[in-house]
């Protein structure tokens, strides 16, 4: 079950109710910002308010938490601080089974479909599920595919994959098809956190004319000309993490520039 959850919940509470909003961005044409926490940076709590406190009055849609490699081990407790502090939909982007939360609203339920490691394809899923019921959680089946943002990054790493090369959006088209026509909800293209590149307006708009899916696009996105510019091609939720770590009033420039 679902603990901690704040009044202002009770807008987003059906279940299906992430995906829907998804959905429903897609169909309007309007952006979404989702803003990435790091449960490693999350440790510090004063940040940690500053940065879900400027989410919310920034008016950024979704609060991702999750990461590819995690030294704390108050996961749990760091998303509920989360969800504790912000009127907005908390979202699992796990890197694990082991980051799943009964404090957040819906999980990113990723295939790692750009690789060929079974384990990111069905592995983790099998293990994950059973928690994933028990908690009531909302699961988005997400195709998650990673391209080359200039450097090896820590999910490259991690998930021993080789990601899509940066100037072969026909590859990351294919791959889309493919996951659309595996059943996946929601198609998600990152560089990886702290990249040196984001994914490139062309493979985004390759996509966007493969598939009809809800788009997620992050890695390396740190300002709001760029970030409008991958909606333009086709980007439906932008996520930045790494740039609001570092700086966290960037989120108001690039709230506004994602929704135009
Ligand atoms: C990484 O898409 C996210 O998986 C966000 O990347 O930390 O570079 O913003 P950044």
């Amino acid at each position: 079950m679902r603990q901690g959850a704040s009044p202002v919940f009770s807008m987003f509470a059906p279940m299906g109710a992430v995906q829907d909003r998804l959905v429903e961005a897609r169909d309007r044409g309007r952006k979404l910002l989702a803003v990435l926490i790091d449960p490693d940076f999350g440790q510090d709590d004063a940040l940690l308010e500053r940065t879900v406190q400027n989410a919310c009055m920034a008016r950024a849609d979704l609060l991702f938490v999750g990461g590819s490699l995690l030294t704390t081990t108050s996961f749990d407790r760091c998303v509920a601080r989360v969800k504790a502090l912000s009127d907005r939909p908390v979202v699992l982007f796990p890197g694990s089974p082991a980051q799943l939360s009964g404090h957040a609203d819906a999980v990113l339920f990723l295939a790692l479909i750009s690789g060929r490691n079974p384990e990111l394809l069905i592995g983790h899923h099998v293990t994950a599920a059973p928690t994933v019921r028990a908690l009531g959680l909302e699961a988005i089946p997400t195709g998650y595919m990673l391209v080359d943002g200039g450097a090896p990054t820590t999910v490259s790493y991690v998930s021993q994959t080789v990601p899509i090369p940066h100037d072969k959006p026909g590859i990351a088209a294919a791959t889309a098809i493919a996951g659309e026509l595996l059943g996946l909800r929601t198609i998600y293209l990152d560089t990886g956190s702290g990249a040196r590149r984001t994914v490139s307006p062309t493979m985004i708009a390759a996509v966007r004319k493969a598939v009809d899916l809800p788009i997620i696009v992050g890695g390396g996105i740190r300002d709001g000309a760029v970030a409008r510019e991958l909606c333009e091609a086709g980007a439906d939720v932008i996520v930045v993490g790494t740039a609001f770590e570092q700086d966290p009033e960037l989120i108001f420039a690039l709230s506004e520039a994602v929704h135009g």
